[in-house]
């Protein structure tokens, strides 16, 4: 019983909780209706966003297309099923779900934090 109750408690420590939102609209508002939603559950603390999309991937109905860049990572290029239109300058912003703000590296690089929330928004430059 003390052996489960400590194991548990382990496991809480090292997994954590991403929520990923999704808005198809171009230009929407971030605060949504949002397109789609998914919880991302079992999440090793320190994992990328990139490695959280992916496992998304596995164990839901989240979808997504990337293009690696020499040194900056993953650039995410199509998600839920929708390109980006490079030509009409379209492309799939990365964004704090919570509080509307760009995240500042890409999803390779950012580190999401237990309950952070990641917003994938379609947006015009
Ligand atoms: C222009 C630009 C963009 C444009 C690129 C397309 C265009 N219309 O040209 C747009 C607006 C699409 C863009 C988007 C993003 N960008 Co940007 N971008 C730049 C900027 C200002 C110049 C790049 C450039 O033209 N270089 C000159 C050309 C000749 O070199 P290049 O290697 O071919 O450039 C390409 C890459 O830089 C690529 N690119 C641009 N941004 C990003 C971001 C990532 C993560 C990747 C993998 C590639 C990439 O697009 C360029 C054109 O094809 C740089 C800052 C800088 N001064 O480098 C930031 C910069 C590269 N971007 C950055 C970021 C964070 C992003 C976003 C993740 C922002 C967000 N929160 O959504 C998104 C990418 C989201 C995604 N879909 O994965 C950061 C990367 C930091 C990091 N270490 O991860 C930089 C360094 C700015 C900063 N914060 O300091 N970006």
């Amino acid at each position: 019983m003390s052996i489960n109750t400590e194991c548990a408690g382990q496991e809480k420590e090292t997994s954590i909780h991403v929520k990923l939102l999704v808005i198809k609209e171009l230009n929407g508002n971030w605060k949504g209706p949002y397109d789609y939603v998914q919880n991302v559950t079992n999440v090793l603390g320190g994992s990328t966003l990139f490695e959280v999309m992916q496992l998304a991937e596995r164990t839901g109905s989240f979808t997504f297309k990337s293009i690696n860049d020499d040194g900056l990572g993953e650039f995410i290029t199509s998600v839920m099923g929708v390109d980006a239109n490079q030509e009409k300058n379209d492309f799939w912003e990365l964004l704090d779900g919570a509080t509307g703000k760009l995240l500042p590296v890409g999803a390779s690089k950012y580190i999401p934090k237990d309950r952070d929330e990641v917003l994938f928004q379609l947006k015009q430059t």
